[in-house]
């Protein structure tokens, strides 16, 4: 079994339903348990210009499966809630589903990289992360409090 965390984000159609349904769809799949979900919290867009607000919040997992596994997991749960991924996209999304990190292990793969890579200085991710556990330590970052404090 391996604890895994994923940032939940939408800033497109009903947001909190979308994130709730979201969740349960991964509690649904052979190998993944859900053991707790943040707060959801609406957050100011960054780094995408000009867009609606976001509702942001983080999953705590423990799952069977292997990093390329859940990722899989995960991107065919946006795709079933309708949302399209493309290299660089940055427009709006219905639902966003980021793999933060599994376990305490440090992967740089092309298309799969824990921890994420903005994960330490994106305060709509830490700020839940530090709800579900704040001595929760990022490899290679340190204890997701301190990351906190510096963003702030
Ligand atoms: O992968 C994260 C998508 N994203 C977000 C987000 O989820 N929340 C906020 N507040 N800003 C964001 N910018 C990007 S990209």
């Amino acid at each position: 079994m391996t604890r895994a965390y994923v940032a939940l984000g939408a800033n497109l159609g009903d947001r909190e339903r979308t994130l709730r349904a979201a969740v349960d769809a991964l509690a649904a799949e052979d190998g993944i348990e859900v053991v707790a979900v943040s707060t959801l919290r609406e957050t100011e867009p960054v780094g995408v210009g000009e867009q609606p607000r976001f509702l942001n919040g983080a999953a705590e997992l423990e799952t069977t499966l292997t990093s390329r596994e859940l990722l899989a997991r995960l991107l065919a749960v946006e795709q079933r809630f309708g949302r399209i991924r493309s290299p660089g996209e940055h427009g709006p999304r219905t639902l966003d589903l980021d793999l933060l990190l599994y376990g305490d292990e440090v992967i740089d793969e092309p298309g799969l990289a824990v921890p994420h890579p903005r994960l330490h200085e994106r305060s709509f991710v830490l700020e839940p992360l530090a709800e579900l556990a704040p001595g929760l330590v990022v490899p290679g970052r340190g204890d997701v409090e301190s990351l906190l404090r510096g963003v702030h």
